[in-house]
Order: C-alpha cells, then structure tokens, then sequence
C-alpha cells in the first residue's frame, strides 16, 4: 500500500547536517507527520525500522499460539472468531511490513532478519497454548496489553506508521474483548473451567507484565524515541496503566492474580505490583524461552512451504506485464 514512496531520497542518506535535523524535530514538535520522501536524520529512519519490523514479525510468529488452537476449539462460533482473529493477525503483519518497507529497507530483507534470528520479536510468543483458557487470557491479556502499548502508536510522528496502526487498533479492541469473553465463560461455568482460567491467568500474567519491555532504567532506546514522538508513554507508565486497567477486570470475574504484593494504593491510586523477574524476560528475548526454537521453526517451514506461491505471483506478474507490452507494441 506505501510501495510509490520506495524511493529513497538521496538527502535521507547524507550525513548529519544540524539545519535539517533542527528542521525535523521543529517538525515533530509541531505535531506534524514525517512522510517517506521527507528527510529524516538516519538514526530516525534505523530505529523506526527496528521497531516496525519487530512489530510485524510479532504479530506473524503471534499468529503460532494461536493457530494451534483453531482446529481445536469447543463451538463454531469459537473458531470462526479465532479463525478472524489469526487471519488479522496476519493482516497487521502486512501492514506493518510496508509501512517498514517506505523507510527503504525490503520485506525480503526483514524476512532475512527474522529467519536467521537477528530479529526481535514479542516475548510472549515464545510461551506455549497448553488450554483452550489460554486463548482467553492471549485475547484479554496479551491484545490487552498490545492496545494499550499501540493506541499511543496511533500518534507516532511517522505517518505510515501510525495510519496502520488506527485499523490496527480497532482490531485488536475486537481481539481482547472475544478474549474476555472466553476467560469470563470460563470462570463462571463449572469448576474444572473456572480453575483452567485461573490457570491460564497464572502462568499469563508476567510473562504480559514483561511485554512491555525493560524498566524505564534499562531501556536503551526510549530516551530518543519519545523525543522524536514515535514512543509517546515509557516502558513502565504503560506497563502500570495496563495492570490498572486489567486487575479490575480479572477481580470481577472471580480470578485472583498471581501476585502476592499486589494492592492499591489508596495515595497515588494505583494498583502496586510485585517484583518482575527480569532475568526470565532477558532469557526469552535471548532465544532461550519455552517455544523460540518451536515458533522460528515452524516460520522457516512456513516459508520454504510458501516458496511455490511467491514464485508462481511473481511468473503471473511478469507474465500480465509481457502481454500488456505486447499488446501495446501491436495498437502502435
Ligand atoms: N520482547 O529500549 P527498549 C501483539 C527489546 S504485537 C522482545 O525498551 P523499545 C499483537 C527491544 O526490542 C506485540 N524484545 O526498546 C498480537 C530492544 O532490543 P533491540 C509487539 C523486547 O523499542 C497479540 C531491547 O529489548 N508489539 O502483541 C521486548 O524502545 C496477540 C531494549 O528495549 C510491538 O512491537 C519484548 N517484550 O521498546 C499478535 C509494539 N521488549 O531492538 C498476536 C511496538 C523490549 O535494541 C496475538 N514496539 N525488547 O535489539 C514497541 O512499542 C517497542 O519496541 C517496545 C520496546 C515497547 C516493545
């Protein structure tokens, strides 16, 4: 949908000049969106990259999880609201993949990225589905925490990046209500169901905690990143909305959250929490979670299997454009 703007402007590749870089951040200040074609200091252009890349990979390997699940849920109507679900999934992939792609790097080279483990993707995908609760608590928990973290991206400086972001959002406001759905269904049917949410919710709860990424202390890239409004709220200030935001939620269906020190806290009317276990979320992005080895397994396959399809749209493709010069060649 962005591909006309692949253009990369030669000045975008020039080294830093103060005029232009004070120009663009006067630009950012002032609310206004930086396109593809406008100049943008590389820093800008390499960590927006990093970032909208890592993001479409999170939502293509988020699709495993869950895809495990469709041929498996209880009713009809709960797989074809899964079947939407993982298909959006998708979706978002794309639109993100070119949204990165205007910033001039290709969606082959992203998907080089990916495969051969340089790049990043969510934590959270690497953790397995072990029950049908654990597609309630990714729906409630994990597109939970995902709206919360991508309303503000709705607002990045980066015009692609946040026009994808506002469809973006209304989906996954539909994903985290079916999700729950599913966990308040649960908790309140029999005990056995009551006790497979609670479950899913105790061994969901810290690793959505985590998403969020590190503490404000050791993150290396928000200090630049909310100067340039692509980051509007830090890692921990969106990391406490979402815990405000979810313990009600969890309390009112019957759960209990799998955190002893947690409790509001009457004087800054927020909900406290405990300690996160950082050593756990370093580990997972380190390649060494449940299910990394799994899920980049299972993307390779899927990309060898898909082989055939991206050569045979490509043959069609050159074959559509021989005919119309052929055509065009013989009306002359
Ligand atoms: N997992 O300096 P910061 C979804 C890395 S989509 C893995 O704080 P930043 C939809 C970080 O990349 C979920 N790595 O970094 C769905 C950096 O490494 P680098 C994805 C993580 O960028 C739902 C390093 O640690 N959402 O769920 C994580 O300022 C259900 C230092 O960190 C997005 O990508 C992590 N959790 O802040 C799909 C949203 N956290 O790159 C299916 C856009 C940090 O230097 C089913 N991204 N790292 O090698 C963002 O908002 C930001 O990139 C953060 C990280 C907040 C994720």
């Amino acid at each position: 949908m962005y591909t006309q703007a692949l253009n990369v402007k030669e000045e975008a590749t020039a080294a830093s000049d103060p005029k232009l870089e004070a120009r663009f951040q006067a630009h950012v200040d002032a609310e206004l969106k930086i396109e593809p074609n406008d100049w943008m200091p590389e820093a800008y252009r390499k960590t927006l990259t990093r970032q909208i890349s890592q993001h479409a990979h999170s939502e293509i390997v988020g699709m495993l999880p869950e895809g495990n699940w469709i041929t498996r849920a209880p009713t009809l109507r709960r797989k074809a609201a899964l079947l939407a679900k993982v298909q959006d999934e998708g979706g978002h992939g794309l639109y993100l993949y070119s949204a990165a792609e205007t910033l001039g790097t290709s969606r082959e080279q992203m998907f080089d990225q990916l495969l051969s483990g340089k790049a990043k993707y969510s934590s959270i995908f690497n953790y397995p589905t072990l029950t049908w609760a654990d597609i309630g608590a990714i729906g409630w928990l994990v597109d939970g925490a995902a709206i919360m973290n991508q309303i503000p991206l709705c607002r990045c400086s980066y015009g692609p990046y946040a026009r994808a972001m506002i469809r973006i959002c209304k989906e996954e406001s539909f994903h985290q209500r079916q999700g729950y759905e599913i966990m308040m269904t649960l908790a309140r049917g029999t005990p056995e169901q009551k006790a497979m949410a609670q479950d899913a919710l105790n061994r969901w709860w810290w690793p959505s905690v985590m998403m969020f990424g590190p503490s404000d202390k050791e993150s290396q890239h928000s200090d630049v990143t909310m100067r340039w409004k692509i980051k509007r709220f830090s890692n921990d200030d969106l990391r406490q909305k979402f815990v405000d935001a979810t313990v009600p939620q969890g309390h009112f269906i019957g759960l209990e959250f799998p955190d002893p020190d947690l409790k509001f806290n009457e004087k800054t009317k927020h909900w406290d929490f405990g300690a996160i276990d950082w050593s756990e979320l370093k580990r997972v992005i380190a390649g060494d979670g449940p299910c990394n080895k799994q899920r980049m397994k299972q993307r390779r396959t899927a990309h060898d299997e898909g082989r055939w399809v991206r050569e045979a749209a490509l043959a069609y493709a050159e074959k559509r454009r021989n005919r119309e010069v052929a055509a065009k060649v013989a009306a002359e």
